[in-house]
């Protein structure tokens, strides 16, 4: 494409849109309001085992076993409840109420079918009480006594997790964290915010906003996860591109123990090189460790200019080029790099009401967001304009308009953050979240379309920016005889290509006893030895549990790490 030609587009793209779209129930939150959207929002979770740490009698996972049937899918991993722990009786309701009051020990059915079932509803636990500590003396009093009386708890955040490692597995207790929302502190000179585990991501996004900050985390769930459940995946998202993982910007924070230990390591220091820094073992370990509480966390200055180009691309080798550069011309200013392709693109437009193309053809492949964030609109704008100029002439981009207001930049990103909650309306969904090295990163979604052919519709997507592919495989309804065809083959192909089955959601009920496809055997041994040390020098009496052989059973089936939640 010449020069002119594509000034013409690119001055074309300005005018684009004039219509403006209806606003969708993002872009009404983003005018203001924190109540829950409609949208999607799954995220994340925690989770905690609590009582023995009898990891391994329930991690014998090459086993069958005649448990309860679940919703379907990749949630058939049966886990046999482990009878060394006891039943909730009519003596610990009585205790709990004492502690945390009438109201937040909830026996109610209707909330508990809520809370027992994920946003998917593909996983289904069958526990008959929700409790709702308000603070971390609660925390530390709930799972003191349940430790004491060997019951099993699942720590419970927004409920948006992918899976299933937000609900109950069998009858554990739910601990939700909803009602720890404050927002204890913000260094207004570093930008160093302290909350309570339960605040809800957006929630936190716009007091910052308001306070001339950002949070450096942004998802789609943001209107139901909490922070706390974040961390504990260290759930990934649309800017991590610029502002890197969880595990830069967490600070500190403060986690509740299963033995009712409050481990106070809520720092809000940038440099602190004293000893291990063992807040990290918490960020990702899905609850396997602790209970999160607090956040220290250090969010970057809001910076005024922000630009969204939405771009179609007909090749994924143009994509990848034009990843290239984007890092190389826009640098500081990139913000995001999300990708989709046109299967993605036509599930959210036959799904989801109000929603639109912005462009005036349908007929490309793969669709690019890029979002530029920088703090000289002049300079920014004319950054970006030069470099989709170039594009442009080199072919990589075939057609783009960059968004022109909130309300146009809310109605692009509406197209892509609602590919996920698109994807439950077909009937099932099977989801992998996987990395995977940029030359490999579409590879699988094709395979999987020719080996699939009319039985299933699937959609590729991501953060191509951090080479975090979503493979999603929709069906009408769910059907083993499909998943046959899906697992192991997605896992193994992702282990063949040195990828990880597991970028950003988490290993959850779903994922439990894959990590040996991403992880060697050593390493998920020392998970193994760190975990079993853990629960030692919290709980002596795990020592009488941990026999020689069931530890042989946690080294041979590798999933200790994090389904030793029963
Ligand atoms: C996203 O990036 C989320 O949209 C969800 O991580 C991905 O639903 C999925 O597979
Ligand atoms: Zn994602």
């Amino acid at each position: 494409m010449d020069r002119r030609r594509a000034s013409q587009l690119l001055a074309g793209y300005r005018q684009f849109l004039l219509g403006r779209p209806t606003l969708s129930s993002h872009e009404q939150s983003i005018s203001g309001s924190y109540s829950k959207l409609n949208t999607w929002r799954p995220c994340c979770m925690f989770r905690v085992s609590v009582g023995t740490p009898q990891a391994s009698n329930y991690l014998n996972l090459g086993k069958t076993y005649a448990t309860k049937q679940r919703s379907f899918g990749s949630a058939a991993t049966d886990i046999p409840r482990n009878p060394a722990f006891s039943k909730l009786n009519a003596d610990d309701i009585s205790y709990f109420r004492t502690i945390l009051g009438e109201r937040n020990v909830v026996e109610d059915e209707d909330r508990l079918s809520a809370a027992n079932v994920d946003w998917m509803r593909k996983y289904q636990g069958s526990s008959k009480l929700l409790l709702l500590p308000k603070s971390s003396q609660e925390v530390s009093k709930i799972l003191h006594h349940c430790n004491s009386r060997k019951l099993a708890v699942v720590p419970q955040g927004g409920n948006t997790g992918l899976v299933g490692g937000s609900v109950p597995v069998h009858d554990e207790v739910i601990i939700n964290l909803a009602l720890m929302d404050k927002i204890i502190s913000l260094d207004k000179i570093n930008g160093i915010l302290v909350c309570e585990a339960g605040c809800i991501l957006e929630n936190l996004s716009s007091f910052l906003e308001n306070e001339g900050f950002i949070m450096p985390l942004d998802l789609g769930a943001k209107g139901s996860c909490q922070i706390g459940g974040n961390i504990s995946t260290n759930a990934g998202g649309l800017r991590f591109v610029r502002y890197g993982s969880l595990h830069g910007t967490i600070l500190g924070l403060e986690v509740v123990l299963a033995n009712g230990t409050i481990l106070d390591m809520l720092g809000t220091l940038r440099k602190d090189n004293t000893g291990y820094d063992l807040k990290h073992l918490f960020i990702g370990s899905e609850g396997s460790l602790g209970i999160v509480t607090k956040v220290s966390v250090l969010t970057p200055p809001k910076l005024m200019s922000t630009n969204l180009a939405f771009l179609a691309c007909k090749e994924f080798t143009s994509c990848q080029k034009l990843l290239l550069e984007a890092k190389r011309a826009l640098g500081e200013v990139l913000s995001a790099f999300e990708f989709m392709d046109s299967h993605s693109m036509d599930l959210v437009l036959s799904h989801l009401d109000g929603v639109r193309s912005p462009l005036s053809s349908s007929l490309y492949n793969f669709y690019i967001l890029i979002e530029t964030t920088g703090s000289d609109e002049t300079y920014d704008k004319t950054k970006l304009e030069a470099f989709l100029l170039r594009s442009m002439e080199e072919g990589l981009i075939l057609d783009g308009v960059v968004a022109q207001d909130i309300n146009q930049s809310s109605s692009f990103w509406r197209i892509r953050e609602g590919i996920a909650e698109a994807s439950v309306k077909v009937g099932a969904v099977y989801k992998y979240d996987l990395s995977l090295p940029i030359d490999q990163f579409y590879g699988i979604v094709e395979e999987m379309r020719n080996r699939l052919g009319e039985a299933a519709t699937v959609v590729g997507y991501g953060h191509l920016g951090d080479g975090n592919l979503h493979l999603n495989i929709m069906t009408t309804r769910y059907d083993s005889d499909i998943l046959a065809q899906i697992e192991p083959y997605v896992y193994e192909w992702t282990s063949k290509h040195k990828g990880s089955i597991s970028a950003e959601h988490g290993l959850g009920l779903m994922k439990a006893n894959k990590i040996h496809y991403s992880k060697s055997p050593e390493t998920v041994q020392l998970m193994v030895d760190i975990k079993k040390l853990w629960w030692l020098s919290i709980n002596f009496k795990a020592n009488e549990v941990l026999t020689k052989k069931s530890q042989k059973v946690v080294v041979k089936e590798a999933a200790a790490v994090t389904r030793a939640y029963y």
